[in-house]
């Protein structure tokens, strides 16, 4: 982990219980770049479908003991990849350490995530606002990496209706949220085209759960 985080000064609290840690990332970007390139080669990227019958413009993989699926029948989580009928990958050690200490940062001790779904936006594709409320108990926070490209995360309120606040967030930024704010709707604006040296022209987002 990084010795800065010992302080409060790299946290950028966006409500009482989500917070930002810009850069905390940084320091393992080259074995996630590694370990997601393994993850790929036996889960690849797939545009799921809604349950409403739409394509969605993120590509989406997992890893973990479940992956995060969508398809008419809803939303689910399943051991296994749908497309292969085997198992998701294992999580990566590089990845659940990351998402313990960011966690841990944050102020919520103990996260062992099941999930990473991981997510790529390619230049146009966004993520409509939503609530993540799949998982079993609401106590547990997420912790959400970003990597490659930058984009804006709309962070909204309780209702639908409430205006989003607008983050920009950039390669190896952490948001964890959970508490009172865990079921915030929020999304991303369509991805500007753009170039970063060692994720090429997208943005990738590892999103941890528990979601048993
Ligand atoms: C993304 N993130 O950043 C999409 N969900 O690409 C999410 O949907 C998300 O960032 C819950 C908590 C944090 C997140
Ligand atoms: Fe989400």
């Amino acid at each position: 982990m990084i010795d800065s985080y010992a302080s409060e000064e790299n946290k950028e609290w966006i409500a009482s219980a989500s917070v930002v840690l810009r850069g905390f990332a940084l320091s393992c970007e080259s074995v996630l770049h590694t370990d997601l390139h393994k993850i790929i080669s036996t889960a690849p990227f797939r545009h799921m479908i809604t349950p409403g019958g739409f394509t969605m413009s993120v590509a989406m993989t997992n890893c973990g003991s479940y992956g995060w699926v969508s398809g008419r029948g809803g939303y689910r989580y399943d051991p296994n990849d749908p497309l292969t009928g085997k198992p998701w990958p294992e999580m990566p050690e590089s990845f659940l350490t990351l998402a313990k200490n960011a966690a841990a940062t944050a102020g919520f001790d103990n996260f062992i995530s099941d999930v990473c779904l991981v997510n790529r936006y390619e230049p146009g594709a966004k993520l409509s606002l939503h609530q993540d409320k799949d998982e079993l108990d609401f106590n547990q926070p997420i912790v959400s990496v970003s990597l490659g490209l930058p984009a804006i995360f709309l962070f909204g309120g309780l209702k639908r209706k409430d205006k989003p606040v607008r983050v920009p967030l950039a390669h190896g930024d952490v948001v964890v949220w959970g508490g009172a704010d865990r079921m915030r709707y929020h999304g991303i604006m369509p991805l500007k085209e753009n170039h970063h040296p060692v994720f090429g022209n997208q943005r990738i987002n590892l999103t941890f759960r528990k979601a048993y």
